[in-house]
């Protein structure tokens, strides 16, 4: 089974995507995805005109080596456009590979370790009442872990509120089509007195059940994520995400020294080790990493062993940012291992569903990835050209005497 054809397939159904096609000597096809969200074409050229000449003739079945010479040969190693280049090869790799075999992928990665895979919704509002409007509609299509994301008062845009009225009601994307970034503002106090309220009228309005998520999006320092942490911990949040900019990882201990709000990280990491501090010294209860930007299955296996050691567990990011193709290639894996968290589910829209072709279900809050053989998800060629490459950005913040933030 060698690849025989290798091409990279940039498309923008409702936002763009790039993924890679394997096609093996004896006809099979496997996918993976490489979409980096607003640097999309960087990851195609790195493939295009580094990798996909160095696939053609390789052996399909050998998986791990073809990952160890794509990180070892390069030189420069890791970075989210190299990472999310391997993790596309690698998981067409396993596509084929689980195709070859007649398997759902989560087969040969030791079988399945539960029935379902707890997903959470994002719910969000720009006040109380779209909130809570929000929060009942994801209840309605049977979400039972939510996403909590609110406007802050004195703030004009915050991350991961909705678009305005008029818009699709549960539409969030937060990369825009537009030629330079959008702008938004940002004032960590206001964010700090606002969030404590919109979490206990959460609670007071839902009940002590259900588990409720907080995307912090890298905003805060250490000191000021442990206070959030703490004036969060009466309402009993099932995570506290990406409290302080990444890069950090000793940041982590001061923020855990004072709260037991439990912590999830790693959306924007891309390797094991951006998490060797967090996991060896027990700083963070779940992992955020995207099979897409940390090199794929194998990286990813490797990673969620290590962080099942130290009695961590995955919460692998599910944006809209993830194509079909990387968002199945999680939930394979989520299914096999032991120390599954839970699954973030944003849903594509419909023309997305329209160019992947996928078998993965939600049923009553839980997602299973089907049992296909391989990863379960085709792209429909054919579909995609209809929706060429857009450029689109992801926002960014500036403070309020114009000083660049974290988005
Ligand atoms: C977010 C993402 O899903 C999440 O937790 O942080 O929506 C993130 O903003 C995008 O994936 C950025 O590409
Ligand atoms: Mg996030």
């Amino acid at each position: 089974m060698n690849i025989a054809t290798a091409a990279v397939i940039v498309t923008s159904p409702d936002r763009n995507f790039v993924t890679l096609k394997l096609t093996t000597d004896d006809g099979l096809v496997g996918w993976g995805d490489a979409t980096l969200n607003g640097r999309e074409l960087s990851v195609a050229s790195y493939l295009t005109d580094h990798v996909v000449p160095l696939l053609i003739g390789r052996d399909a079945h050998r998986i791990e080596d073809t990952w160890q010479f794509l990180y070892r040969s390069a030189y420069w190693r890791r970075g989210p456009v190299t990472m999310a280049a391997i993790a596309a090869v690698d998981v067409a790799l396993w596509d084929l590979k689980a195709k070859a075999a007649g398997m759902p992928l989560y087969q040969l990665l030791g079988g399945a370790s539960r029935n379902g895979l707890m997903a959470y919704g994002h719910a969000s509002g720009r006040d109380q009442e779209e909130l809570f409007d929000s929060i009942r509609l994801r209840l309605d299509q049977g979400f039972r872990s939510i996403r909590v994301q609110t406007s802050i008062p004195g703030i004009d845009a915050v991350y991961g509120v909705r678009a305005p009225a008029g818009d699709e009601p549960t539409r969030y994307e937060p990369a825009q089509r537009s030629a330079q970034p959008m702008e938004e503002d940002w004032d960590t106090r206001a964010y700090l007195r606002h969030i404590p309220t919109v979490f206990e009228a959460v609670r007071n309005e839902f009940g002590p059940e259900l588990p409720l998520l907080h995307d912090v999006h890298h905003r805060l320092t250490p000191i000021q994520a442990a206070r959030l942490g703490k004036d969060l911990e009466p309402y009993d949040l099932f995570w506290m995400e990406d409290c302080t900019p990444a890069e950090n990882q000793d940041a982590l201990r001061l923020v855990r020294s004072h709260t037991t709000t439990p912590l999830a990280i790693g959306e924007v990491f891309n390797t094991i080790w951006d998490y060797q501090t967090l996991i060896k010294d027990q700083l963070i209860d779940y992992v955020r990493s995207a099979v897409t930007h940390t090199g794929g299955i194998t990286a990813m296996r490797k990673l969620l062993d290590y962080a099942a050691q130290y009695q961590i567990k995955s919460g692998i990011h599910g944006p809209t940012d993830i194509s079909p193709v990387g968002m199945a290639a999680g939930l394979h894996l989520d299914l096999a291992i032991h120390n599954f968290g839970i699954q973030e589910y944003m849903q594509h829209g419909d023309l997305t569903n329209e160019v992947f072709r996928q078998t993965f279900t939600f049923t009553k809050g839980y997602l299973h990835p089907g049992n296909e053989p391989g990863l379960g998800v085709e792209l429909d060629e054919e579909a995609a050209t209809k929706y060429p490459y857009k450029p689109a950005y992801l926002p960014y913040n500036r403070l309020k005497d114009g000083t660049v933030h974290d988005w």
